[in-house]
């Protein structure tokens, strides 16, 4: 029998369909993720800073996985780049591709003794995330970032420790160009 599916416009990176929800993360969403929250508390907390869309077709299973489209818009809290808050997997052996869509930004990668690369993502480039790996995207262009990703659908999602301690890099704006600062 012919089954109804969802669409993916690979162009755009937008995701409609069966079985797609979407979520979005305001500044007022986003409290001390970046380095100056006192110009957060100052911006409008509606706008918007990020939404991801996700198509979930097995729940949260052993075995299963969930395919999403993060799309991180461009702007800045005083001279830091908008970004996700990022994450470890909650079950942190799990994996993940992520792959660029449009738009240009940077992927902090950071492991467990916070040692941190940097992999710049940009229309076709594709990346790795191994397990143990907390990952966050940042948008240093003027468009949007869109960025797929494919992960296990048990990883789960592990928001604490980044909310803690942060990671030991931050991207900011330095005479118009991206420059990192350690933590
Ligand atoms: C899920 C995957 C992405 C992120 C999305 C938003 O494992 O890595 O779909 O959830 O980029 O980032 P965050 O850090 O707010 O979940
Ligand atoms: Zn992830």
């Amino acid at each position: 029998m012919l089954q109804k599916t969802a669409l993916f416009d690979s162009l755009q990176g937008k995701l409609t369909g069966d079985h797609v929800s979407r979520s979005r993360r305001s500044l007022g969403d986003l409290s001390n993720v970046f380095l100056n929250e006192e110009e957060r508390l100052r911006m409008n907390p509606d706008q918007h800073v990020y939404e991801v869309e996700m198509h979930d077709s097995c729940g949260e299973v052993e075995g299963g996985l969930f395919f999403g489209v993060s799309h991180v818009h461009p702007g800045k809290v005083g001279d830091e780049y908008f970004m996700t808050k990022g994450h470890f997997h909650q079950k942190r052996n799990r994996a993940e591709y992520y792959w660029g869509i449009s738009g240009e930004g940077l992927l902090l990668l950071m492991d467990e003794a916070r040692v941190c690369r940097v992999e710049k993502v940009f229309p076709g480039s594709l990346h790795f995330i191994a397990g143990h790996i907390a990952h966050r995207l940042v948008n240093t262009g003027s468009s949007s970032l869109v960025v797929g990703a494919c992960w296990p659908s048990d990883a789960g999602h592990d928001y604490e420790s980044i909310q803690k301690d942060g990671f030991s890099i931050r991207v900011m704006e330095k005479n118009g160009e991206p420059v990192f600062v350690k933590q």
